[in-house]
């Protein structure tokens, strides 16, 4: 798979922000199958923050961010099943597989959202796996009068990267989903 940069000048859109990759098509409808099936057997949790519970529910590998007590913990390994999706993820984002030791799975059911966030310090890229259902992914950054925004669609199957000016100047969100939709999002730490 391209890397990052040489990929850049083809999938950037121009109005959208620097750094922000889009791949429709990343996995096929087989693939998808097969990790879907695999993803409805996880224990997944409601997501906690600072004592407040969210509609979106996670599961996490390798490593995993406690958000009340901002640290990192060791989690379970990151398990075959996702082996070639990193592969992939690691291409887009022009790493090496096992740079991208962290996976966050974002399970959102019908009406579940994720607000406004920039994704920790301690992660650099973000690969995102969109499955399933499609979802409106939002992007703002603070200007002097506001905020500037920006929106796409993220289609089933595709993938995104988040890197650049799109990881540390600008937050994102996606509404509430219509109907199941699963995030497979890896990340490397930063150096
Ligand atoms: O579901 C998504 O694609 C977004 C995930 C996200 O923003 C996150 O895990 O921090």
């Amino acid at each position: 798979m391209a890397k990052a940069t040489q990929a850049s000048l083809f999938d950037l859109p121009p109005d959208l922000p620097e750094g922000f990759l889009y791949r429709p098509e990343f996995v096929s409808p087989t693939q998808e199958r097969g990790l879907v099936a695999w993803l409805d057997t996880l224990p997944f949790k409601a997501f906690q923050f600072h004592g407040f519970e969210g509609r979106r529910q996670v599961a996490s590998f390798g490593w995993q961010y406690d958000f009340s007590r901002s640290h990192l913990l060791k989690a379970d390994d990151i398990p075959p099943e996702l082996l070639p999706l990193r592969e992939g993820a690691a291409g887009l984002a022009g790493h090496k597989p096992e740079d991208l030791q962290q996976v966050l799975i974002n399970k959102y059911e019908a009406g579940a959202p994720i607000g406004w966030h920039r994704d920790r310090p301690v992660f650099a890229e973000v690969v995102g796996v969109s499955l399933l259902a499609p979802c409106t992914f939002r992007l703002r950054r603070r200007t002097p009068d506001g905020f500037e925004r920006k929106s796409m669609i993220l289609e089933p199957r595709s993938a995104y990267l988040l890197s650049g000016a799109a990881r540390t100047e600008w937050e994102h969100s996606i509404p509430p989903v219509d109907r199941l939709r699963y995030s497979i999002t890896f990340r490397n730490f930063r150096g």
